[in-house]
């Protein structure tokens, strides 16, 4: 249990204890989930969603399926991280010269990176590709060139610079349904111009079988970077999404330092089973408290909520360590 957060205090963390006699070292919120998919007056579902601490409370941007049943991004605020206010209507991105605003856009990460909050996200240009923007107040928002071509999904940006560079996490796929995914790091000295591409992992486990990719930010930890991502098996009944865990190189990110063969989490509570794409549970977000070690991640439920788990970082590390 030696691992240790790198990173600020957050003491306003949510949180919730471990459920008495709980094994594993993640558990649920009890009154999952968090936000419901009717949280705007036009959405139909709200899930695969990030957040951040910003001023006194949280802010986020959540992946909102309007009732027309398009895919938008839309700015959130909250005081607690528990109950969440999302605008009803979708980000507008400032564009700049010559770039395309999104044709759609979902399953967002935001990072806090050199005083400033990154959007990353699944961005419809010409087909998925990995987009991205940037925000100080969650209220005005400027769209940055296109990071990679299509087709490529769950785009992931470090928290800061390694060896100098931008790194960014990546899952080149298909425009559809992709029956496979591996995951790449992507690096970059402006945020502009991405290369010297690495590639970092791909699935071992039957419970990862069919494709991964990365879900939150990577967590900086004494042990390296945790990187909880999602993995998906091909059932008779289509997909199923779990989660799990690894530990990058710290100097060295594209580097599996170690991996948890089981997963972290599946979708066993019912609004993970049932819901307009059933038995998913697909992480997009995690606050850290670099105090007390505490984890609280969101993810989305059945394509259609969006719930919290909590985990303490050096139990989590320890899993992943074990192998
Ligand atoms: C993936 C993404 C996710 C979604 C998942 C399950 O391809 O589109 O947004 O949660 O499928 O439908």
């Amino acid at each position: 249990m030696g691992a240790k957060l790198v990173g600020s205090a957050l003491p306003t963390i949510p949180w919730a204890p471990r459920p008495a006699g709980h094994a594993g070292p993640v558990w649920r919120y009890p009154h999952n989930p968090v936000i419901q998919r009717d949280a705007t007056p036009t959405s139909n579902s709200v899930f695969n969603s990030a957040v951040v601490p910003h001023g006194e409370g949280f802010a986020g941007v959540f992946r909102c399926d309007d009732q027309r049943r398009e895919m938008r991004l839309h700015a959130g605020f909250s005081h607690d991280g528990v109950a969440w206010r999302i605008d009803p209507e979708p980000i507008e991105w400032d564009l700049p010269e010559g770039v395309d605003a999104p044709a759609y856009g979902y399953d967002p990460r935001v990072v806090p990176l050199e005083g400033r909050y990154y959007v990353v996200w699944c961005n419809g240009w010409h087909g998925p590709t990995i987009g991205l923007g940037v925000t100080d107040d969650f209220r005005r928002f400027e769209l940055i060139e296109n990071a990679l071509l299509p087709f490529n999904r769950n785009g992931v940006l470090f928290p800061r610079r390694v060896q100098g560079r931008y790194m960014l996490l990546s899952r080149p796929s298909d425009p559809g349904h992709t029956p496979f995914g591996e995951i790449f790091l992507s690096q970059s000295e402006d945020l502009v111009h991405w290369g010297r591409h690495r590639w970092v992992m791909g699935p071992t486990q039957p419970w990862e079988s069919t494709k991964i990719g990365a879900g939150p930010a990577p967590i900086e930890t004494t042990e390296g970077w945790l990187l909880i991502y999602h993995g998906v098996l091909t059932s008779c009944s289509g997909y199923v999404y779990h989660w799990g865990a690894c530990l990058l190189d710290l100097d060295e990110p594209w580097r599996i330092r170690s991996r948890g063969s089981r997963y972290l989490m599946a979708p066993h509570e019912p609004y993970e089973r049932v819901g307009d794409v059933p038995n998913v549970v697909f992480p997009c977000a995690a606050l850290a408290d670099g105090d007390t070690g505490r984890l609280a991640i969101y993810y989305g439920a059945a394509d259609t909520v969006t719930a919290l788990a909590f985990a303490e970082v050096g139990e989590v590390v320890d899993f992943v360590l074990r192998g």
